[in-house]
């Protein structure tokens, strides 16, 4: 099997890893939190850590019931002084290799101007962890491929947890366990629909959502690139009818990632995609006059990186299709050094 097939579906294992060592894995970045009693939290990433920054930021603002907790970072916005950074915040370096110029010189330049950091990483050797007071890293991902797919959904779910064990209520091991549950029925109902759809026939893609959604929407929207050279967007949903709609046509898939909170209107957004010839597929816990690959109800998004997943299937049967091969995308390696 292809490295980044095989990396998709060990998803449910590696789950199952930050499950078992999950108090291990986040102690000492816990204990910062608590210590320094942290309320805000900037995350810093580039390319697919730069989503993940975004989703983990949204997550942070949504358990705090505040839009001025949790903020999101490229590495450059740092490193180029684009942003006004703050003493009260935390500033945490999201890098599955750890050796990301961009993302580990942001780090380094706040470490020097005394700014509290940490890291995420799954390379514990790396460049970024000495720039870190605390960090968590997830050595034992061991990613071979240049794609990120199980790094950057592990990395998700336990800073997920992690925030919902500081800022959230409710028991962690109960939200450790559900999402363990849940991967192996998306992965196995994700993979039957998208063939039995025959997914890699589409030559264009959109995926949609809101928030921690949009930050998966966009995760897939690199995934889709990376993978098949395919043409594909990403919006909140909405927004999509507000001119990038003009592209549609019969060989187009939306994917609208949506929850109890939105659904009803997304679902009109979907009547329009249908009239236009294209498809409409809805990621989503209720049942849906559109083709659905159902989630557990998540009024919380709580499962936002799960919604990941379809779309890097997507990715992964549109380059079979297309005769490529996703272990070897076009003009990129594993790490971006400056
Ligand atoms: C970030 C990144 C990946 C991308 C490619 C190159 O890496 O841009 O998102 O898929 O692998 O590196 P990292 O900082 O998370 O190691």
């Amino acid at each position: 099997m292809m490295i980044t097939k095989k990396e998709i579906f060990e998803q449910t294992m590696t789950f199952r890893y930050v499950d078992d060592h999950y108090d291990q894995l986040v102690s000492d970045m816990k204990a910062l939190l608590r210590e320094k009693k942290i309320k805000k939290i900037a995350f810093i990433g580039c390319g697919s850590s730069y989503y993940l920054a975004m989703g983990l930021a949204k997550h942070l603002n949504r358990l705090t019931k505040s839009e001025s907790n949790g903020f999101y970072f490229s590495g450059s916005e740092i490193i180029l002084n684009l942003r006004k950074t703050e003493k009260d915040t935390l500033y945490v370096g999201i890098s599955r290799s750890g050796e990301s110029t961009e993302t580990v010189n942001a780090l380094k330049k706040l470490k020097r101007t005394r700014h509290l950091t940490g890291a995420l990483t799954c390379e514990s050797g790396s460049k970024i962890i000495p720039e870190a007071s605390a960090y968590i890293s997830l050595d034992f991902i061991k990613e071979e491929s240049v794609v990120m797919t199980k790094s950057f959904t592990s990395m998700a779910f336990v800073f997920t947890a992690l925030l919902q064990d500081v800022f959230g209520s409710g028991d962690v091991k109960t939200y450790l366990n559900s999402i363990v549950e849940e991967t192996e029925t998306i992965l196995g109902n994700s993979d039957e629909f998208l063939n039995k759809l025959n997914v890699g026939t589409f030559d264009h893609f959109v995926f949609l959502g809101y928030d921690e959604y949009l930050a998966a929407s966009m995760e897939g929207l690199i995934k889709v690139t990376e993978t098949s050279l395919t043409e594909v967007d990403a919006f909140q949903t909405l927004e999509y009818r507000h001119g990038p709609k003009s592209k549609l046509h019969q060989g187009t898939l939306v994917v609208i990632s949506s929850n109890e909170k939105t659904v009803e209107l997304e679902e009109k957004v979907a009547q329009e995609v249908e009239s236009y010839q294209a498809k409409a597929l809805l990621l989503s816990s209720k049942e849906s006059p559109f083709d659905l690959i159902t989630f557990t109800p998540d009024p919380e998004y709580r499962n936002w990186f799960l919604r990941v997943i379809p779309l890097q299937l997507i990715g992964i049967k549109r380059a079979a299709f297309k005769g490529l091969n996703p272990d070897e995308p076009r003009n990129l390696s594993k790490v971006v050094i400056l």
